[in-house]
């Protein structure tokens, strides 16, 4: 017999449910994913909607349990991530967005990070002909516009929160992957973290340490056109994104790199032999921008029915 939640676990999760900060991160989480759909109206971008499951989903740059199933012979996965829905997208529409739910069956020991649920939401973009730093700036303002949205709203929630009043109208801090690494080690995006009062961007990040779709940057050989944006006090990485590889004999060697299958994308390499465009675009993941927005130590108390990496849930 499969494991199924306890009557102690289900009480737990119903007494979860209607808590004062789950309550407080939904009234959050309204305020900020209305404002962002207007920024990004207002930007000429169109909605498209999600791809909950595909043949193809994001390889991801670390393991992953991959469910799949079986539906009319063919087999489909949850998806991870938009990426390449986007990219085929993108030609047609040169301004998308869309939120996104994504499955990601994490390993047990991501349950102590307290920025890891198994089952979340990304506001997905991108954009045709953009580079990096044009989609950095519209994650910059993304980020302002909702948390002075949230402030016109429920300024109480962020009565304790300071730092994220006061995040600043100018561009945040940009560091690259490599000064980091040096000065930090192998921590240093979360030593990082833990130092900074704002948010900041890691730029130029080595090609082993991502996925096969970021571009690589052609003054510089290994490192990637790409970009995380880091969340300060800790909060660690809630932004991922960067200009995308578009050729598709580029595509195959960068495949083959990573010692993927190309078989495995192989509905992807076609379709970029039909025709792929430059873009650039990032995910931010709600609940982890919810979370910061309003303090929580743990992810969990931003979801009313939070997946939690190695953990039974409703
Ligand atoms: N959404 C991210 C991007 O656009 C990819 C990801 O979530 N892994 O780059």
């Amino acid at each position: 017999m499969e494991k199924q939640l306890e009557v102690s676990e289900l009480s737990n999760s119903i007494r979860h449910l209607s808590s004062d900060k789950v309550k407080s991160a939904l009234l959050v989480n309204t305020v900020v994913r209305g404002k962002m759909s207007s920024v990004l109206r207002s930007l000429k971008f169109i909605e498209v909607p999600p791809v909950i499951y595909s043949q193809i989903t994001d390889p991801l740059n670390h393991p992953v349990d991959d469910p799949r199933f079986t539906y009319g012979g063919v087999e489909y996965s949850l998806t991870k991530s938009m990426i390449f829905h986007k990219q085929l997208l993108v030609k047609n529409f040169p301004r998308i967005f869309t939120f996104s739910p994504n499955v990601r069956l994490e390993t047990a020991e991501k349950a102590k990070t307290g920025r890891h649920l198994t089952e979340f939401t990304q506001l997905d973009l991108e954009v045709r002909d953009a580079t990096r730093e044009d989609v950095m700036k519209i994650a910059e303002s993304l980020i302002r516009e909702s948390v002075l949205e949230v402030k016109l709203f429920y300024p109480e929630i962020l009565e304790k929160r300071k730092n994220v009043i006061d995040i600043p109208s100018a561009h945040f801090r940009k560091y690259r992957y490599s000064d980091l690494r040096d000065k930090y080690g192998k921590d240093f995006e979360m030593e990082t973290s833990s130092r900074e009062k704002q948010p900041f961007w890691i730029v130029d990040i080595p090609l082993t340490e991502r996925e096969f779709y970021d571009r690589e940057d052609e003054n510089e050989p290994g490192i990637l056109k790409d970009m995380d944006l880091i969340y300060p006090e800790g909060y660690g990485e809630g932004i991922s994104g960067g200009e995308r590889e578009y050729l598709p004999e580029r595509i195959l060697e960068r495949i083959k790199a990573k010692g993927q299958a190309p078989s495995q994308f192989r509905i992807f390499t076609e379709a970029s032999s039909m025709g792929l465009v430059p873009s650039a675009g990032f995910g931010i993941g709600i609940e982890r921008f919810i979370r910061y927005i309003c303090g929580y130590e743990r992810i969990e108390d931003v979801h009313p029915f939070p997946k939690i990496p190695g953990e039974s849930s409703l």
